[in-house]
């Protein structure tokens, strides 16, 4: 399996490192340290240079219960920033949104991937992505962000979030987006209690038949901090490496992650192993 940005083609022999860059006031517990421009792009530097191979940014928070954010709050958060990597680096950039006018600047600006936790269900995204003809990340969630964790339920999650991904790999090919274009995640958290997490988790394998790259983003998640007596968001990260290593072991593909160079040693090791005879 390959993947192609305007810039670079990787050959998905191992997993890529997508940096997560978040600027949104709301997503970390300084409130909002990347918001600044010089210090998100000091972070972006030290992705680059720890291993990322992807940057992807997000200025809407999906967190269980966040508020939501205009277009034109949102394009203020991420434009400038996408704008400013640009100047300093050919890395590929991808634009964490549902919503399809940011899609849309943000690419125009210089961004060559779409994430959406929403799968492109927004009106127009789809048709947008089919024209722009970049990488875009579908994502499984159950319920809308603001309630989502209410009362997650289902009868077998790994089949009802594999016959979703299928079913929006289906519209998106009947649109006219390239099968080699789309990624498929699984979405850890997104309306799914522990166990649900855990039994996706196990069964990500299970997922390669999609025939599509997967992505994993569990980096500091609630389920880790769950597992962890109710571990805080700033002590997971060994729990974060020990999921990232086990989904490279398991063949994800794209693992989204808060800390690149923990996770790239943690994939040397992997990688090492695994070539092993
Ligand atoms: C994910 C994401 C994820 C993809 C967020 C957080 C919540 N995009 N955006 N997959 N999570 N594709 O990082 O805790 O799991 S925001």
């Amino acid at each position: 399996m390959k993947l192609s940005f305007d810039s670079i083609t990787f050959e998905l022999n191992r997993p890529l490192i997508m940096g997560i860059l978040n600027v949104t006031p709301d997503s970390f517990s300084d409130g909002g340290l990347f918001i600044n421009k010089n210090s998100a792009l000091s972070h972006v530097n030290q992705m680059i240079n720890d291993g990322a191979q992807i940057i992807d940014i997000g200025g809407e928070s999906t967190r269980p219960g966040a508020a939501e954010v205009s277009v034109d709050e949102e394009c203020q958060r991420v434009i400038p920033l996408i704008k400013a990597i640009r100047n300093i680096s050919d890395i590929p950039v991808s634009i964490d949104t549902s919503k399809t006018e940011v899609m849309r600047l943000a690419i125009a600006e210089g961004a060559s991937m779409i994430n959406d936790v929403n799968a492109l269900r927004a009106e127009g995204a789809v048709e947008l992505a089919t024209q722009l003809n970049v990488p875009v990340c579908i994502m499984h969630m159950q319920g809308l962000p603001r309630t989502m964790q209410h009362t997650p339920s289902y009868n077998n999650v790994v089949d009802e979030v594999k016959d979703f991904l299928k079913q929006r790999i289906n519209v998106c090919i009947n649109a006219g987006i390239k099968h080699e274009n789309i990624i498929i995640d699984p979405g850890f958290g997104f309306g799914k209690t522990l166990e649900h997490n855990l039994t996706l988790f196990k069964h990500l394998d299970e997922f390669e038949d999609l025939d599509c790259p997967l992505l994993v983003g569990v980096s500091r998640k609630s389920m880790i901090g769950q597992v962890l007596d109710n571990a805080p968001g700033d002590e997971r990260l060994y729990g974060s490496i020990a999921l990232a290593t086990l989904a490279a072991w398991i063949n994800a593909n794209i693992l989204r992650v808060h800390d690149v160079k923990a996770t790239a040693d943690a994939l040397k090791l992997c990688q090492a192993v695994k070539e092993t005879m």
